[in-house]
């Protein structure tokens, strides 16, 4: 008998984690890199770092480069490479598509520039820091205006994530204890 009450209760415990596990991914965010400006030669060389600062980035989120296809790319590069905009050694291959969403597996630091003569130089250029571990706070929806010819594409907008607070998660694991009292 206790057995068996047991055996429900880890059965339950399980699926709770299970729905935890569910929501988190749920709230993966898609970042569209520099907002309604998309990716292109910023007005100015502290554009990129600012919008990057307006963001929270997390393992399993989207960063979404807007741009049209032939005027601009993306390419992922080292440290040194970000910082002196060669774009000798790219990580992986050049993204020459665009709009272009690019996810993000790993936590620490990414480097990202366009690969068009001149283009990093003037300021196309993304530092992001990814967090060592999945998050579901929502970043300040960024502000739109309406500049720039490229189309917006957002895939799961960032107000998406904001959808789900924590909130959610505490009330569906209090639920689910609760109903572990009614157990049979
Ligand atoms: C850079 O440009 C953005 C967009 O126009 C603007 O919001 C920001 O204040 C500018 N930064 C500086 C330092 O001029
Ligand atoms: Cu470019």
């Amino acid at each position: 008998m206790a057995g068996a009450q047991a055996a429900s209760a880890v059965g339950l415990l399980l699926m709770a984690a299970g729905l935890l596990q569910c929501l988190a991914v749920a709230a993966a965010t898609s970042h569209t890199v520099g907002g309604s400006t998309g990716w292109t030669i910023p007005p100015n060389a502290t554009f990129y770092p600012e919008w990057a600062a307006s963001q929270t980035f997390a393992i399993g989120d989207t960063l979404v480069f807007n741009f049209a296809t032939g005027s601009h790319d993306v390419m992922e590069v080292a440290k040194s490479d970000y910082e002196s905009c060669s774009t000798a050694n790219p990580i992986g291959s050049t993204i020459t598509t665009g709009p272009a969403s690019v996810a993000i597996t790993s936590a620490g630091e990414h480097y990202y520039i366009c690969g068009f003569s001149g283009h990093c130089d003037a300021g196309q250029k993304l530092s992001i820091t990814v967090a060592s571990s999945p998050s579901a706070t929502s970043p300040p929806p960024t502000s739109t205006g309406s500049d720039g010819p490229t189309p917006p594409v957002t895939p799961g907008s960032d107000a998406a994530a904001s959808l789900l607070p924590s909130g959610v998660k505490a009330t569906v694991a209090l639920l689910l204890l609760i109903s572990l009292a009614f157990l049979p």
